[in-house]
C-alpha cells in the first residue's frame, strides 16, 4: 500500500492538471486523461504486480453531469493491450470499449480516445475489458449527476453529501493462474476458506449421509463462491474512515448517500450497516422509490445509491461489505467519535447447504425447484446456511413450509430482493413495438468450470440478430449451481418483477439456481453488444451472448471482422495447462492435461525403479459430450515396457487379464480407442480396446475428500492392476503421498503440482 500511496503523490501534479483541464470546458466537454501503468502494490505484505491508472488503484473517479459531452484519452504504457468499457451507459457502439467486438484493442503505447455525449445520470462505473485485468486494478467509478433542473430531482435524495464507493477484491494470486485452478478443480481455495466439506467433517457435524448423496448425485463440494481472497477493499482499502464530506464535519442526523458499485471480479458482497436502516434509492444508476432494509446483496458489477443516517453524536458507524461466502470484508466508518462496530455475519451452514443442493439436483443434472416458481432473489435457497436467519443448529424451518426459503418471512431481518424495486416513473416501452422473445437457460458443469448458455459457450454461438425499433423479451433460466449476474450492454432493460408499468430499469440481474426472470428492452442502437455473466471467470470461459443488430452500418473501428471474430473467440477456446507428478520411493508417477470447453489431452506416467516394474505412459485425447460432459470418447496411445517373468524353460509366462487374453510382450506399443464415463460416487468408469484386441476396463477415482487436507485415490482394472493412495496437501503445490501399486509396491513421497 505503501508504494501505491507513493505512486498516487507523483500523480498529484497531473492529477490538478486535469482538474484544471476540467474547469476549462466545464459544462460542455468534460475530459479525462487516463494513464493505464504497471504498479506494484503490497496489500498483505508481499509485493505483487497491479495495473494503476493516474498511480491509483481504483481507477479515478469520473464525474459528469447529463448533457455534458465526455471525452476520455486513454494512454497505455502498459506491456500489453488494454481497453476500458463504460459499464451501464448509453452510447454509440463504437465507444462501448469492448475490444475486438466494437474496438480494436488499445495496442502498447498508444492513445485511445473514447467520445460520447452524457445523455443519462446515475451511479455506474467502468472497467477494462482485456483478459482479466479487471481483477488487479482496473475498475473505477463512474458518476454521472442530475442536472438541478431536472424534473426527477429529488430534493433529500439528490442534494445529500455523497461518498462514490467501489468494492473490490484482491488476491495474491495472479488472476490467469486463478482461472487455472479454477478449470483444474483444485480445491485449494476451499481449503484456505476451510469449506472442503470432507468426509470427516460430514461426520463430525452428523451429516454423513448428505456427503455419500452429494458425491452419489455427482457433485463436487461447492461453496457460494469459487475463490479465496487475501483482501476486500472500498476504494482500494480494506478500512477508512470518513469524518467530513466536502469540508463539512459529520454530524448526529446527518444523512449521507453511498453510491456503491460492485467492482470485483467475482464476489457479491452482503451491505450492512451499524447506524440501522440502509435506505436504497437507487439502483443501476436507476433511481427507484425509496425501501428501508436492513441488509441487501450487491451482486458482481451491480450498483447501488443508498442513504444512511449518523444516528448519535460522537460515534462513527461501520458500514460493512462482506463477502458472500462470509471469509472476509472491508469498512467504512460514517462519523466523528467511537467507532460502532457491526457483528461480522455468522460462518455459512455448508452442510446445511449441501443438503438443500442434494434435494434439488436430479440424477441427470438438471435442477429442479420442486413447484416453487422462483424468480427475483425472493426465495433464496442459501438462508439454510444463513445462521442469523435459520439458527445457529438445526433449520427451524420445515419441508411443507411455503415460506421455507423466504428470509424475509422467516426472521425480522429486512433483506432487499428485486420485487422490491419500484421505478418512480413509468417505464413502458414503445406499445407498438413488435416484440421477439428468446429464451436462454444458463447452464454449466462446476467440475470442469465449463459455463454457457443454452450449452453452448460465445464461441459456439452464432450472433443474436435484433432489429432496430423491436422490442427484445428475454427469459432466463438458471439451471446451473450457481448464480449468475447477467448484464448487457449500451442498454437498460425492465426486470418484470410485479411492479406493473414501474418495472424497474437495470442492466445487471442477478440470477440464483433454479430461477426465471423475465425482462424486456427497446432495440433502440445499432451495434454489436455483448450480453454476459458479469463473474470475470464466467465470462472469460464463454458465458455470453452478441446481440447485433440486422443490415447494420459496418464499424470502423473494426477493419477487419474475421480476426476480430477470431480474436474474440479465443478467450474461450484457451487450453489450460495442469500437471503434477509423485516423487516416490518405489517410483515415479504423473500427469499433465490440457484443457479446453470441449477438449481433454491428458498423458499419464508410471516410470518404476527396475526392469520388472517397468515404465508406462498413456496419452488420451478426447472430446467431452453432453451437458454435464460425463462422457468422454478418447483414442489413445499406450507405451509401456516390462520385462515380464520367464518360468523355468525360459519361456515367457505372460500377463493375462480378467477376459483370458494374454500379453506376451517386453515392449508394447498400442493405439486404442476408449470411453470414459462419470458413475454416482465421482468414479470413471473407463473402457478401452487396444488394436492387439486387448480391452481393458478399469475403475478410478481420485481426490476424495477424507479430511480436509487428505485426500484417497483407487484405481482398479481388468489387468489385474490396482492402486491405492493418500495424499496429504501441505501447500498449493505441494503434497505428501504415500500408496501400494501392483506393479510398483508400496511408496511413499512428495507430490508436486502445478
Ligand atoms: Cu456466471
Amino acid at each position: 500500500m505503501d508504494i501505491q500511496k507513493i505512486l498516487s503523490k507523483k500523480m498529484l501534479p497531473i492529477a490538478i492538471l486535469l482538474l484544471l483541464t476540467q474547469n476549462i470546458y466545464a459544462q460542455k466537454t468534460v475530459r479525462y486523461d487516463l494513464y493505464v501503468k504497471d504498479t506494484l502494490v503490497n496489500f498483505t505484505g508481499e509485493i505483487k504486480r497491479a495495473i494503476a491508472v493516474n498511480g491509483q488503484i481504483p481507477m479515478p473517479t469520473l464525474t459528469f453531469t447529463e448533457g455534458d459531452t465526455a471525452e476520455i484519452y486513454v494512454h497505455n504504457e502498459l506491456n500489453e493491450e488494454t481497453s476500458l468499457h463504460w459499464h451501464g451507459l448509453f452510447l454509440p457502439n463504437k465507444e462501448d470499449g469492448v475490444p475486438n467486438l466494437t474496438q480494436m484493442p488499445i495496442e502498447p503505447n498508444t492513445t485511445h480516445k473514447y467520445t460520447f455525449p452524457i445523455i443519462q445520470h446515475g451511479t455506474h462505473w467502468y472497467h477494462s475489458h482485456s483478459g482479466l485485468q479487471e481483477q488487479i486494478g482496473m475498475y473505477g467509478n463512474f458518476v454521472m449527476l442530475k442536472k438541478t433542473n431536472d424534473p426527477t430531482f429529488r430534493k433529500g435524495i439528490d442534494d445529500l453529501p455523497t461518498v462514490p464507493i467501489i468494492l473490490s477484491e484482491w488476491t495474491d494470486y495472479k488472476p490467469e493462474n486463478v482461472h487455472r485452478m479454477l478449470h483444474n478443480a483444485s480445491d485449494w481455495f476451499a481449503i484456505k476458506k476451510n469449506a472442503t466439506q470432507s468426509y470427516g467433517e460430514a461426520i463430525k457435524e452428523g451429516h454423513f449421509k448428505t456427503k455419500l448423496k452429494n458425491e452419489w448425485k455427482r457433485m463436487l463440494a461447492m461453496d457460494v463462491s469459487d475463490i479465496y481472497y487475501d483482501k476486500i477493499l472500498m476504494n482500494g482499502n480494506p478500512s477508512t474512515d470518513i469524518k467530513s464530506i466536502d469540508g463539512k464535519p459529520l454530524k448526529a442526523g446527518d444523512k449521507v448517500r453511498l453510491r456503491i458499485s460492485n467492482g470485483g471480479a467475482s464476489s457479491y458482497f452482503w451491505l450492512t450497516y451499524a447506524g440501522g436502516k440502509i435506505t436504497v434509492v437507487a439502483n443501476d444508476g436507476n433511481d427507484v422509490e425509496p425501501v428501508e432494509v436492513d441488509r441487501l446483496i450487491i451482486a458482481v458489477s451491480e450498483t447501488y445509491d443508498v442513504i444512511i443516517t449518523i444516528p448519535a453524536e460522537n460515534t462513527s458507524y461501520e458500514f460493512l461489505a462482506t463477502t458472500e461466502d462470509r471469509t472476509n470484508s472491508a469498512s467504512y466508518y460514517i462519523g466523528n467519535g467511537i467507532k460502532q462496530l457491526i457483528s461480522p455475519l455468522p460462518r455459512l451452514k455448508y452442510f446445511e447447504g449441501m443438503k438443500m443442493m442434494n434435494d434439488m439436483m436430479k440424477m441427470n443434472g438438471d435442477l429442479d425447484d420442486m413447484g416453487m416458481n422462483m424468480s427475483l432473489n425472493q426465495m433464496d435457497m442459501n438462508v439454510v446456511m444463513y445462521p442469523e436467519i435459520t439458527g445457529e443448529a438445526k433449520p427451524k424451518q420445515d419441508d411443507n413450509d411455503p415460506n421455507r426459503y423466504n428470509a424475509n418471512a422467516l426472521a425480522d431481518i429486512v433483506t432487499l430482493n428485486y420485487a422490491m424495486l419500484k421505478s418512480p416513473t413509468k417505464t413502458n416501452l414503445p406499445k407498438d413495438a413488435p416484440v421477439k422473445e428468446l429464451k436462454f437457460e444458463l447452464t454449466g458443469n462446476m467440475n470442469r468450470y465449463v459455463w454457457s448458455l443454452d450449452n453452448k459457450v460465445v464461441s459456439e454461438a452464432d450472433k443474436i440478430l435484433i432489429k432496430k425499433g423491436e422490442t427484445v423479451r428475454m427469459v432466463l433460466h438458471n439451471n446451473s449451481m450457481m448464480r449468475h449476474p447477467m448484464h448487457l450492454h449500451g442498454h437498460d432493460f425492465r426486470l418484470l418483477n410485479g411492479q406493473g408499468e414501474n418495472a424497474p430499469l437495470k442492466n445487471i440481474v442477478d440470477i440464483m439456481p433454479m430461477e426465471t426472470d423475465t425482462l424486456e428492452f427497446y432495440a433502440n442502437v445499432e451495434g454489436d453488444w455483448f450480453f454476459h455473466c458479469h463473474i470475470l471467470y464466467h465470462m472469460m470461459s464463454g458465458m455470453g451472448r452478441v446481440f447485433s443488430y440486422e443490415n447494420q452500418a459496418p464499424n470502423p473501428l473494426i477493419p477487419n471482422p474475421k480476426l476480430a471474430q477470431r480474436n474474440l473467440f479465443a478467450d474461450d477456446r484457451k487450453f489450460h495447462v495442469m500437471a503434477e507428478n509423485d516423487f516416490a520411493t518405489n517410483g515415479n508417477d504423473g500427469m499433465a492435461m490440457l484443457q479446453n470447453t470441449r477438449w481433454s489431452i491428458n498423458t499419464e506416467w508410471r516410470l518404476g525403479y527396475t526392469k520388472h516394474h517397468g515404465q508406462e505412459i498413456e496419452t488420451h485425447v478426447g472430446r467431452y459430450l453432453g451437458k454435464m460432459q460425463w462422457l468422454m470418447p478418447f483414442i489413445g496411445f499406450d507405451w509401456r515396457y516390462r520385462k515380464l517373468v520367464t518360468d523355468h524353460t525360459g519361456m515367457v509366462e505372460g500377463e493375462k487379464n480378467l477376459f483370458g487374453q494374454i500379453n506376451t510382450k517386453d515392449n508394447r506399443r498400442q493405439f486404442s480407442l476408449g470411453v470414459a464415463y462419470t458413475l454416482p460416487m465421482l468414479v470413471i468408469l473407463q473402457t478401452e480396446i487396444y488394436h492387439d484386441e486387448n480391452v481393458r476396463v478399469q475403475l478410478m477415482r481420485e481426490d476424495i475428500p477424507v479430511a480436509k487436507r487428505l485426500r484417497m485415490s483407487f484405481m482398479l482394472n481388468t489387468d489385474k492392476e490396482y492402486m491405492a493412495g493418500f495424499k496429504y496437501i501441505v501447500g498449493k503445490n505441494f503434497a505428501l503421498s504415500t500408496h501400494y501399486d501392483s506393479d510398483m509396491g508400496f511408496g511413499a513421497g512428495v507430490t508436486l503440482n502445478y
